[in-house]
């Protein structure tokens, strides 16, 4: 692939901190496309492919054998590209050329939050990996932004165990949030930007609506 970077109008991707509310604002801008005809292609990052679900499990859930070995945080961003390089060219790219609209839980803005903010990592190396292996701008992106605490207060209201990720503390969150807020600022035209405080209907109807004024402006045509 070559090192450009290329934004297609179809792929719509959702962003945001953990417990943002991506499931229920996913649902609804799937619910409006389809209502309006389109085909509608969900997935989802680290994942989407047979193979990057299972770098997706080494990456948030390493079973007893390599659990006890720390995952260095350049290991963490190469696994999350590989996935992403993969799904791009097995799910989103033939997709999209059939014309169908991709939305994605998550895509490459996550690695520049978590791996980037989070972490620490170059940005200039993620933008690197960007232009290189997956080639793929977004047309819209959805970011659901929530206080920390809200988010994380919802999060762990599920029962779940935390993972890898999710076991952070509270600073490497505000970092990701502070780089999605940041990127958003700096590509207005890509980003939308709903505040994912309100209620989830609330949310709802914002996300559609921003779907909505996006197709009127011939965004994602
Ligand atoms: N990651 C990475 O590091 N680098 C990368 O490049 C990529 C990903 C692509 C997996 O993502 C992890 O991978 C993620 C970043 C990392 N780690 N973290 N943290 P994920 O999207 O699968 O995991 P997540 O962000 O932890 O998902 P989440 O916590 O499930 O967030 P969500 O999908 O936005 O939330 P939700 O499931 O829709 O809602 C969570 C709960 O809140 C649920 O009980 C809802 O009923 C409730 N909720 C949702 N909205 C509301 C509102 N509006 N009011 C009240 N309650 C609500």
């Amino acid at each position: 692939m070559s090192s450009a970077l290329l934004r297609h109008p179809r792929l719509i991707t959702l962003e945001g901190g953990e417990g943002a509310g991506k499931t229920t604002a996913i649902n609804a801008a799937r619910d409006y496309l389809r209502g309006l005809g389109h085909e509608v292609v969900l997935t989802r990052e680290p994942g989407g492919t047979p193979l990057a679900e299972r770098i997706r499990g080494l990456v948030l859930k390493p079973d007893e054998e390599i659990a006890a070995e720390p995952l260095s945080a350049e290991a963490e961003l190469l696994l999350v590209f590989a996935a992403r390089a993969q799904h791009v060219r097995r799910v989103i790219q033939p997709a999209l050329q059939r014309g169908a609209f991709v939305l994605s839980d998550r895509f490459t803005d996550s690695s520049y939050a978590y791996q980037g903010g989070g972490r620490g990592l170059d940005a200039h190396w993620i933008a690197d990996l960007e232009r290189r292996a997956v080639g793929l701008l977004p047309g819209l992106t959805l970011l659901l932004d929530v206080d920390v605490a809200i988010g994380r207060a919802r999060a762990n209201g599920r029962d779940l165990w935390p993972d890898r990720i999710e076991s952070e503390q509270d600073d490497f969150f505000q970092r990701v949030r502070a780089v999605f807020r940041e990127r958003a600022t700096q590509d207005p035209q890509r980003f939308a930007v709903i505040d994912a405080s309100q209620a989830q209907p609330a949310v709802a109807a914002a996300v559609a609506a921003a779907v909505a004024q996006r197709l009127q402006q011939g965004g994602l045509a």
